[in-house]
């Protein structure tokens, strides 16, 4: 069994939609476990980093500021392959092409504005849980993972 950790990240549209809560309860209702969670306003050279690697695309600047427009909520999650799981569970980049169920499918349209971010590699969600918490998690029993 991999237990794992994994970065995800409410965006600007998410939050103003309300939909925060909904997101939550999606890994929680799954089994994941929560290990740490903030409301940010991103500072610009923050959200650069983080999509460092698409740094030479087209859209950088706009995404960079989408991302800093207004508050995002970040969270580090943990639990069996909880990195690959995640990715499934919010759908394709383009929300056109997420399979119904999936988060970008139930809300979004577009690629540019599609609800959440998930860190795609073991070494992608070491390097976003240290960017965006310094590594600082929370550990605690919760009892019921040993029923899933
Ligand atoms: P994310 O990093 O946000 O979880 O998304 P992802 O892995 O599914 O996609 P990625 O290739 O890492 O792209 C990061 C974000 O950039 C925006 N994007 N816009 N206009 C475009 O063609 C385009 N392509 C990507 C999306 O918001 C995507 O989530
Ligand atoms: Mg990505």
């Amino acid at each position: 069994m991999a237990v794992e950790q994994t970065f995800l990240m409410v965006k600007p549209d998410g939050v103003q939609r309300g939909l925060i809560g909904e997101i939550v309860s999606r890994f929680e209702q799954k089994g994941f476990k929560l290990i740490n969670a903030k409301l940010i306003q991103v500072p610009r050279e923050l959200a650069e980093s983080h999509y460092a690697e698409l740094s030479d695309k087209p859209f950088f600047g706009e995404l960079v500021d989408f991302i800093t427009s207004s508050p995002v909520f970040g969270m580090i999650w943990e639990g069996e392959n909880v990195i690959t799981t995640a990715r499934a569970m919010m759908g394709a980049t383009n929300p056109s092409a997420a399979a119904p169920g999936t988060i970008r499918n139930d809300f979004a349209i577009s690629v540019g504005m599609n609800i959440i971010h998930g860190s795609d590699s073991p070494e992608n969600a070491k390097r976003e849980i240290d960017l965006w918490f310094g590594g600082e998690t929370l550990s605690y029993d919760k009892a019921i993972n040993k029923w899933i």
